[in-house]
């Protein structure tokens, strides 16, 4: 079995890719629930939906989220009733939050809902959240502390982030079968998510971390960054006010305590210099099935060498890693 820690549309996408290159039902995905929101009294859940509409072959290509070919009629409709709608939910979305939202009325957890709706997608791979409890990642910025969402899409993260708080972690347990997935895996991959936003609040959970130390499954992250600059969305500012370098190697820094192969992109094979954990060069841009495929090949090769301790360690005058 393959875990893999994911959030965001970079994990949505990557996951697309790891679900055509292993079976499915191979696959544990631990997803980043610091994103969900209540909307029109809905429960939404993000992350979830964006991998599970990847799975289901349902996702729209040109957003990263929602379904492809979606309409909005509910959406124009509510604009006319005075109800916010800078948090755009298109009809076939919708369906999906109420169907969720009432799972969870009568007393489902949400791990028990999304089970059911990813059966009802008929999707194998084992899709859990990350905890049943609800953990907020909210953002400190220079106009005042916001929700992600509000940071994200209604201020098109344009106020300067200062910090993040992942409000309701240190009391939060993760879900069912979270820390088995991790203890008993094959091998572990943090996708290319937003190591502050989209990965953090997976890693805030003190048993999930302390799981990831512990287990003896060889751990590979994939770079969001490419050179100093993000391959989408705000991971650049908000790396860098957690204090870390913008940069494959701040990546890794960000999972330091727990990784052993940092999975950066070729462009960045000549800038190689000391890092701590092993580096695999490859290309990391997903924009094509294809290059979903390559690079979920290219990670599961990462683990199987990080298992073998084939992987030259980079240092200055030591070999970089394999690339491919
Ligand atoms: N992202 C946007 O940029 N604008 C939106 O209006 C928006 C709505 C939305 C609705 C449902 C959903 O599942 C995702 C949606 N997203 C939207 C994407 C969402 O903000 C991101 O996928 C994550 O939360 C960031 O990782």
């Amino acid at each position: 079995m393959i875990t893999v820690l994911s959030g965001g549309t970079g994990g949505a996408k990557f996951i697309q890719g790891l679900a055509r290159v292993i079976a499915p039902d191979e696959l544990t995905i631990i997803v980043n629930t610091g994103d969900d929101l209540t909307w029109w009294g809905l429960h939404v859940s993000p992350d979830i939906d964006s991998v599970n509409y990847g799975l289901a072959g349902l996702l729209s290509a040109e957003r990263g989220w929602g379904i492809e070919g979606e309409t909005f009629a509910c959406l124009e409709a509510a604009r006319h009733l005075g109800l916010p709608t800078w948090f755009q939910l298109g009809d076939r979305d919708l369906a999906l939050h109420l169907a969720r939202t009432e799972m969870l009325r009568s007393g489902k957890s949400l791990s028990e809902a999304t089970a059911e709706i990813t059966r009802q997608f008929g999707i194998t791979a084992a899709v859990l959240p990350m905890t049943n409890d609800r953990v907020e990642t909210r953002v400190l910025t220079s106009a005042g502390e916001l929700s992600f969402q509000e940071y994200f899409v209604r201020e098109r993260y344009q106020p300067a982030p200062l910090g993040v708080r992942y409000s309701g972690a240190e009391v939060a347990e993760p879900a069912p079968g979270v820390l088995r997935a991790i203890a008993e895996a094959e091998g572990i991959i943090i996708a290319p998510s937003n190591p502050i936003t989209s990965v953090g609040p997976i890693l805030s959970l003190p048993a999930v971390r302390e799981a990831l130390r512990k287990t003896q499954a060889p751990i590979a992250a994939i770079s969001p960054i490419i050179g100093s600059a993000a391959v989408s969305g705000p991971a650049a500012a908000l790396m860098r006010c957690a204090g870390f370098e913008v940069s494959f190697r701040g990546v890794a820094a960000t999972y330091a305590d727990f990784l052993d192969v940092i999975i950066a992109d070729q462009r960045d094979a000549g800038s190689a210099r000391s890092t701590d954990v092993f580096v695999q060069f490859c290309d990391t841009i997903m924009v094509s099935n294809d290059t979903k495929d390559a690079l979920a090949r290219a990670a599961l090769s990462a683990l199987d060498r990080a298992r073998a301790r084939e992987l030259a360690l980079v240092d200055s005058g030591a070999s970089v890693g394999a690339s491919s």
